[in-house]
């Protein structure tokens, strides 16, 4: 397998808008409502994914080609979850965990779903994370949690060739040390220990993720967790940068 880059630097600074967007699992019905509420234009604005974008809702492949569009055209960007990765792992483990879509996509059109897992592969060799400069900012995007909560320890390990080409992968297609990438859920652990301050990721900004399912954003020190759970609860997040900022900056007055 090739290597791949697992952390990706991007400039922003010319796109007239950046959106995020939480987990999709499939509902491209509801991120195409989003969009078009959001009057997002492919030509100027880029939309950024914090991952799982398949596994659980109905339209999987249809938000594969449009992903896959995006990122050709440039007007899409993403981190890989979890889910992103089921595809070249165990597949007992990815049928036992939502993707059942496939094997039925199988069962109806060998052909077509040989097409489908071929994307899909692309799709896993996405990057694990995203660091995007603006003008004045430094923003990470992860699916799951950073490395020790330190964003440099996170670039270091990227750019570790050794690591990086580790091939040991546990049933989920994860290879180990990016277990925390993309499953992290310290939001949960620093709720139970009452320590939310034990979140703030260092050398960066503020970082986005997904993963863990919250009613609406979730800000908590420079951390934002924006997956509202759209497979069931039918709200797919999709928020601009100056929403966020301002989100930040809310959370931040009300602590004070
Ligand atoms: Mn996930």
């Amino acid at each position: 397998m090739p290597s791949v880059p697992k952390l990706k630097v991007l400039n922003v600074e010319h796109y007239r808008n950046i959106f995020f967007c939480g987990d999709i699992h499939g509902r491209f019905d509801l991120l195409e409502q989003a969009l078009h509420t959001r009057q997002f234009d492919p030509s100027s604005d880029l939309l950024v994914l914090v991952g799982d974008l398949i596994d659980r809702g109905d339209h999987c492949p249809q938000v594969v080609d449009f992903v896959l569009e995006g990122l050709e055209r440039k007007y899409i960007a993403m981190v890989t979850g979890n889910h992103d990765h089921y595809p070249v792992g165990d597949y007992n483990y990815w049928m036992q965990n939502d993707g059942d879509w496939f094997d039925r996509l199988k069962a109806f059109n060998r052909d077509e779903a040989n097409t489908v897992l071929t994307k899909l592969h692309h799709l896993a060799a996405e990057p694990l994370a995203l660091e995007l400069i603006t003008s004045d900012l430094r923003i990470g995007v992860v699916h799951g949690d950073v490395p020790e909560n330190c964003w440099q320890r996170l670039r270091n390990l990227a750019n570790d060739t050794e690591l990086s080409n580790q091939t040991e992968k546990n049933a989920a297609g994860e290879p180990r040390w990016q277990r925390c990438l993309l499953s992290g859920r310290g939001i949960l652990k620093a709720k139970q220990l009452n320590d939310l301050a034990r979140l703030r990721v260092s050398n960066i900004d503020y970082v986005v993720s997904g993963h863990v399912v919250v009613r609406t954003p979730e800000y908590i020190s420079n951390r934002v967790y924006i997956d509202t759970g759209a497979y069931y609860t039918h709200r797919l997040t999709v928020i601009s940068l100056p929403e966020l900022l301002a989100g930040f900056n809310a959370a931040t007055a009300n602590l004070a």
